[in-house]
């Protein structure tokens, strides 16, 4: 007979180690401990500041705090059996966190009298960390502000997902080209995770589905013949603000089973069956950047698959440990909520789990995971909808397909009930796709498997029900909900931007720190001209802090009394960094016929990675890098314009650059956008916002006033009046400052010996269909920069905005989301 086993995989009759008495938090402490890793856990005698070891000795120091606080926070949710949250994603993109640990942990001084003792700096120590870039942007990070939210906010939820080997690739530029480097992030060690061998978990691959008769004469399935992965946990503390709570990130590792050895070590093959370990292992071993469309590769299904049924054993597992073999309750005590649709298997897996290994009936087994699971969607660009080829789930999950064919005949049924003979709708909405090769679609699995369908913002929760999701919104109102994004303050303002959060401090008190609405207090003060002053004097800072790491990343000198225009996100047609570089080039036209001295002195910077197989916008990249070598060599543009493309751009590099911008591009075409998360940080550390109506910039616009935000751009509504004559011809035309401009491009005069190398990005902008109607918002956007280039030459009336932008930030904090969540979704209960 198997013991009951616990969530923490010790047995019943487990012995607890005695307690010792907490760590001390001084720096007398720190040093002390600081110095038994360093000497005898990684065995070194000298200190060099060039090598690793003193950001990894202090790691282990800080580690063994968070530690102790772990695990009464792991206690406290064993003895209270609370309903939990499992956040389930194929992206977290942590960043850094050894500042963010000390902070949480209020010993951010302690550590720096410790080092500075040795004739340390911390922030070298900050340095030394790599990045943990296991996302590719705003929904990697948004899962990561999502965290340090919860864990602050005192609520019990864990967040599963992929230990990937290399995370998002590094990007270098060459010759104004992208090229991509891997990123072999813990080469050099990560401190922060505890591997927990005892609670691996077997993930079955191929084979076939077999039905036979059970004992009780049950008809039951059975998935055998397969191969099997073992996926082994990684956890990683994740800290709250100051309140002892310590959460867990959970990553799993792929590993090859024993079995797998011992199968071709009996047929003779050592050294094969060695070699063969490689598939399995190959799972974890990248991350995948997105493309522009989704959908065909193998390795990329079988990570979501991995993922999921290692998180869902793991979350049955622990409540066997509290409540043994009746799953009948568990949807009382487990929400499980789905980053978009990368891990939209868990409907089918969780049906498997209930249905072949729990033995219950399919009505029982669809009910509990019906009123488990719930759906975040991220996206309004149909291309970039998840599907999948039936063939390949035949061949890679066949049981799971068996599962995703019922849960289909069911619905149509239910569809047919309610709307007899729409054999248009059934088509619509099929799980199915009725394409030459047949796709499982994995969005509609996702609403039809959950009880709550949630966008980004609002303007995107709208879309979704009135556009894409139109028939299951039609179908079940009540599931459809908004949670607009936010990103946490901790991190985004405290963190990033000390000085700033110190002057913030300093006049309202640290309040806002945990509870972001404090900012509006700043709001009577954006006039003062004392408070002005000291605002304005702590963004030069920023500004020179910026273009310290600007030069040591691309050699340029930037003037740090321009307007640092920035624009800094993944690369994309809809984001339309395009439309960026025309406003660059009629700034550089103008300047060049003698306007020089009407034009504030602009710095243009744009950074973000294009996916390694999206050609267009790697030409993007090479159109920017090409302008900017020109202008930047131009004598005529010193000290009016620059233009700087930021190569590999990532979360470490968004904390240098936020607290040092005074425009946020946000100008996507209206309607593509879900939300962005950008906008909120620049608003946040105090740029004005230049945007569209799109994603969340709707709701930043309504916080902080029509005054303090420079609005241009088509409607949503405009967009489709005009889409079906739209010429962008014509509007070039119509327009000289726009025709100079593409004349300019066609010259040759930034590609001289380059010929034909914009000839992609012009036409695209140039035909009729262009999607994202870059011609149509031209005119518009360059008078929206003239009106911010107007109010920055007025420097009272810039910090007023900026200091206002700052303070109608409040709603934007990942903690206002996260209650939002738990009130209307999830319904957990805070530790005490
Ligand atoms: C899918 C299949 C195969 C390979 C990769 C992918 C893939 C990976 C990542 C598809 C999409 C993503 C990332 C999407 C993303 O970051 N979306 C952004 O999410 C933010 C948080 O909600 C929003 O603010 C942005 O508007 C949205 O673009």
């Amino acid at each position: 007979m198997n013991k009951p086993e616990s969530a923490s995989g010790v047995g019943a009759d487990h012995i607890e180690l005695l307690q010792t008495p907490p760590l001390e938090m001084d720096a007398d402490a720190l040093l002390q401990d600081f110095t038994h890793y360093f000497g005898r856990t990684l065995g070194r005698r000298t200190i060099r500041k060039n090598l690793p070891f003193i950001y990894q000795a202090l790691a282990f120091s800080v580690r063994d705090r968070l530690m102790e606080r772990w695990n009464k926070t792991n206690m406290a949710r064993e003895r209270s059996d609370s309903r939990r949250v499992c956040y389930l994603s194929l992206e977290f993109l942590m960043g850094r966190l050894l500042r963010n640990a000390l902070l949480s942990l209020d010993i951010e001084d302690s550590a720096a009298e410790a080092l500075n003792r040795l004739g340390l700096s911390l922030e070298d120590a900050y340095d030394r960390e790599h990045d943990a870039g296991l996302g590719n942007g705003g929904l990697g990070r948004l899962a990561a502000c999502f965290l340090d939210s919860c864990a602050t906010l005192r609520l019990p939820v864990t967040g599963y997902g992929i230990r990937y080997r290399y995370g998002m690739f590094h990007q270098r530029i060459e010759n104004g080209y992208q090229i991509e480097e891997p990123d072999p992030w813990l080469r050099e060690g990560f401190p922060w995770e505890i591997e927990r061998i005892e609670l691996a978990q077997r993930v079955h691959f191929g084979g076939h589905s077999e039905s036979y008769v059970d004992l009780d004469g049950h008809p039951r399935h059975r998935w055998v013949n397969t191969h099997d992965v073992l996926a082994v946990p990684y956890d990683i503390p994740i800290p709250g603000y100051q309140n002892d709570i310590v959460n867990t990130l959970r990553l799993w590792s792929a590993s090859a089973t024993d079995e797998f050895d011992l199968e071709e070590f009996n047929a003779g093959e050592y050294t094969d069956a060695v070699a063969a370990k490689n598939a399995a292992e190959n799972i974890t071993m990248v991350l995948y950047p997105n493309a522009a469309t989704v959908g065909g590769q193998e390795l990329r299904l079988r990570q979501q698959y991995f993922l999921v049924s290692a998180s869902l054993q793991d979350m049955l597992r622990d409540w066997r440990f509290r409540h043994g073999e009746n799953y009948e309750g568990l949807a009382d005590k487990l929400c499980v909520q789905l980053n978009d649709t990368h891990p939209a298997l868990a409907v089918p897996e969780l049906m498997r789990l209930l249905l072949d290994t729990a033995n219950m009936d399919w009505d029982e087994a669809w009910s509990v995971t019906r009123q488990t699971m719930a759906y975040t969607n991220h996206t309004l660009l149909p291309e970039a909808l998840e599907v999948w080829p039936v063939s390949l789930f035949e061949k890679l999950l066949p049981r799971i397909l068996e599962i995703v064919y019922e849960i289909n005949a069911r619905f149509i049924s239910e569809i047919s009930d309610r709307w007899p003979g729409d054999n248009e709708r059934l088509r619509r909405m099929s799980l199915i796709s009725s394409d030459a090769e047949p796709n499982v679609r994995m969005a509609y699995l996702s609403i039809i498997g959950s009880f709550s369908v949630n966008g980004v913002a609002a303007l995107h929760s709208q879309l979704l029900q009135q556009g894409l999701f139109r028939d299951f919104a039609e179908m079940w109102p009540e599931k459809f909900n908004n949670k607009t994004n936010g990103v946490t303050q901790r991190r985004w303002l405290r963190a990033c931007n000390p000085a700033l959060a110190r002057l913030i401090t300093h006049k309202i008190g640290d309040a806002w720190i945990t509870d972001l609405n404090q900012l509006e207090q700043l709001a009577p003060l954006a006039e003062q001209q004392d408070f002005q002053q000291q605002w304005r004097g702590v963004r030069a800072e920023n500004k020179l802090r910026l273009a310290k790491f600007v030069k040591s990343r691309t050699g340029i000198d930037l003037d740090p009394a321009m307007i640092y225009d920035v624009q800094v996100k993944r690369i994309h047609e809809y984001k339309r960094q395009f439309l960026n570089l025309l406003h660059v080039v009629h700034l550089y036209d103008r300047i060049q016929r003698g306007e020089g001295d009407a034009i504030t002195p602009r710095a243009v910077l744009i950074g973000g990675k294009a996916a390694p197989g999206y050609v267009m916008a790697k030409d993007i990249i090479k159109a920017i890098n090409n302008v900017a070598r020109v202008i930047n060599a131009d004598k005529r543009m010193k000290g009016h314009l620059q233009l700087i493309f930021i190569p590999d751009y990532n979360v470490s590099a968004m904390e240098l650059i936020c607290p040092a911008a005074d425009l946020s591009e946000q100008i996507s075409t209206a309607g593509k956008e879900a939300s962005g998360t950008g906008n909120m940080k620049f608003m946040m550390n105090g740029a004005v916002t230049i945007g569209t109506l799109d994603g969340a910039n709707v709701e930043i616009r309504e916080a902080v006033g029509e005054d303090n935000f420079f609005l241009f751009g088509l409607t949503v509504d405009q967009i489709a009046m005009q889409r079906s004559h739209y010429d962008p011809q014509q509007i070039i035309a119509a327009d000289d400052d726009f025709a100079s401009v593409v004349k300019l491009l066609k010259s040759g005069h930034f590609n001289r010996f380059e010929p034909g190398i914009f000839d992609n990005v012009l036409l695209a902008m140039l035909n009729p269909h262009d999607p994202w109607m870059t011609a149509a918002d031209f005119r518009g956007f360059v008078d929206a920069q003239q009106r911010a280039s107007d109010a920055y030459s007025d420097s009272k009336r810039w910090t007023a905005m900026s200091i206002r932008n700052s303070a109608a930030s409040g709603r934007f904090s990942t903690d206002r989301t996260m209650q939002n969540y738990n009130d209307d979704i999830w319904h957990l209960q805070a530790f005490d």
